[in-house]
């Protein structure tokens, strides 16, 4: 009786699977990415991170005064959470473990025993419902205190902290951890910290901003080095980086505008693509950098490291795309370097937007990104790492039933997922999607204003409801498509 049933649901499994108008690549990742100090509050943590401090000091700063204490409770619902997670279908998680958690002494990376405790708890949880744990090791949370005692990324002495926590971890979780990252989007603390004044402490220098774009590419180098050389490399384990891809569109194919978007393309993209692929500074910027006499400093062993060590697989975030044309005045050095000396931004008339965050809607990119690997970056393995669509106010949206009828971010993933699926269909390496985010999650000084989760928050009580979009992305991940 029961096998009858089994084979009916097979066989209508079947028949929608052949009815599929999107089917992806077996194995495909299904899932999503959140971080440590974006989902777990800071309960026991010993350390303060730039977020934490900018927050204590200036609340004013963030959206609606919320900061990062609570975040979505994980640190305490982490069972629950993970529970929902494997609920709606995802096969995999990236998150983040957080130095300023796991290390109570950064000069010796002496470990906080219950922090070890609870990402053991968190991993071993994820595997239990088998869901593919992804660690990162940094999402922008920087210990303050070594941006106070070093300067911190300015400095080659916080890389080498950097490094020792890396191992730690590895060493702690790698048994069973197979999939490691870096950094996510490092050029976010050289354009957030060092030039356009978006995260602390908002400096506006150019020349530090290249300093700090450097030992970023060398600390994910030094990391991966210390990671082949470890027992996780051997054991199969993996270790990747989440880049920021946003790909620049020049206003016209006119040779000037042409010309701005190649630069915004070396210096926003290719600065850590490059490195991170191919071991290797692009060229075009390293001239353009001399040429201003602000290039960072380097040593040959360090552009050695830079060279030997590259990623296993690429992770690649893509929100929005990036229009540029030429500058329309010159560029006043008077206040110091910037990048903008070579482009101005350029808006589209009439283009797409999500209203929320003010961010252009441009599916296509996304197709455009993975052929750019595919043709570029040695056809290497990648996945779409986050994709996501942020919205204000969505408890307009609660149905009777106390559910969100997100059906605009269902169009939305849709929409970006057919353009990838037209890339893997001509050849792109790409084996997962995962969304920003499996829970609406505090975001950095848009704190909770616009909301990305499968799973709403309500922040009075922490109550956690799937969305419709939830329900979505459990039926495309069981069909492998849509
Ligand atoms: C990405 C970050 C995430 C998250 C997301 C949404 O760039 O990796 O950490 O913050 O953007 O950000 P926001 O809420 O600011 O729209």
């Amino acid at each position: 009786m029961q096998l009858v049933a089994f084979d009916r649901r097979r066989g209508k499994e079947r028949i929608r699977e052949m009815n599929l108008k999107y089917k992806f690549p077996a194995k495909f990742w299904w899932g999503a990415a959140t971080s440590g100090p974006q989902s777990e509050g800071r309960f026991y943590k010993k350390n303060d991170n730039v977020f934490d401090y900018w927050y204590d000091t200036e609340p004013q700063d963030f959206f609606n005064r919320v900061g990062p204490n609570v975040a979505s409770n994980f640190y305490n619902s982490y069972k629950e959470d993970i529970s929902m997670m494997k609920q709606i279908g995802l096969n995999s998680v990236r998150t983040s473990i957080q130095w300023t958690r796991l290390i109570k002494d950064f000069e010796t990376a002496e470990v906080d025993e219950d922090a070890v405790c609870f990402y053991n708890k968190v991993i071993d949880e994820f595997l239990k419902q088998g869901i593919l744990p992804v660690m990162n090791l940094h999402h922008f949370d920087l210990p303050v205190e070594l941006y106070k005692k070093y300067g911190g990324w300015e400095s080659k002495k916080v890389v080498d902290m950097f490094v020792l926590f890396a191992k730690k971890c590895f060493e702690l979780f790698g048994d069973r951890v197979k999939h490691w990252v870096t950094f996510n989007e490092p050029m976010v603390i050289v354009e957030g910290e060092y030039l356009y004044q978006f995260h602390y402490p908002k400096l506006v220098d150019g020349k530090k901003a290249v300093q700090v774009l450097y030992n970023l590419n060398l600390a994910s180098a030094k990391v991966i080095e210390v990671f082949h050389k470890s027992v996780c490399a051997q054991n199969g384990g993996e270790i990747g980086i989440v880049l920021n891809l946003t790909p620049s569109y020049p206003r016209s194919q006119e040779e000037k505008d042409v010309k701005a978007a190649n630069f915004v393309e070396d210096f926003f993209n290719r600065s850590f693509l490059d490195t991170a692929v191919k071991g290797k500074f692009t060229e075009s910027l390293v001239e353009t950098l001399k040429k201003d006499n602000v290039l960072w400093e380097s040593t040959d062993e360090e552009l050695k490291t830079i060279h030997d060590n590259t990623v296993d697989f690429l992770g690649v975030n893509y929100y929005q795309p990036r229009r540029a044309k030429a500058k329309e005045e010159p560029f006043d050095e008077s206040k110091g370097w910037m990048p903008d000396k070579y482009f101005d931004d350029y808006k589209l008339p009439g283009c797409r937007m999500n209203p929320y965050r003010g961010w252009e809607i441009y599916p296509q990119a996304i197709y455009d990104i993975a052929i750019n690997i595919r043709d570029n970056y040695n056809n290497i393995s990648w996945y779409l790492s986050e994709n996501g669509m942020g919205v204000e106010g969505e408890e307009k949206y609660i149905k009777e039933d106390g559910s969100i009828d997100d059906q605009y971010r269902i169009d939305f993933y849709e929409e970006h997922l057919s353009w990838l699926h037209k890339a893997i269909e001509e050849g792109s390496n790409c084996f997962g999607f995962h969304a920003w985010t499996p829970i609406d999650c505090w975001s950095w000084s848009n704190a909770y204003k616009n909301r990305y989760g499968y799973i709403a928050v309500d922040l009075a009580t922490q109550i956690k409801t799937i969305k419709k979009s939830g329900y979505w992305i459990k039926k495309v991940a069981a069909q492998n498509g849509f």
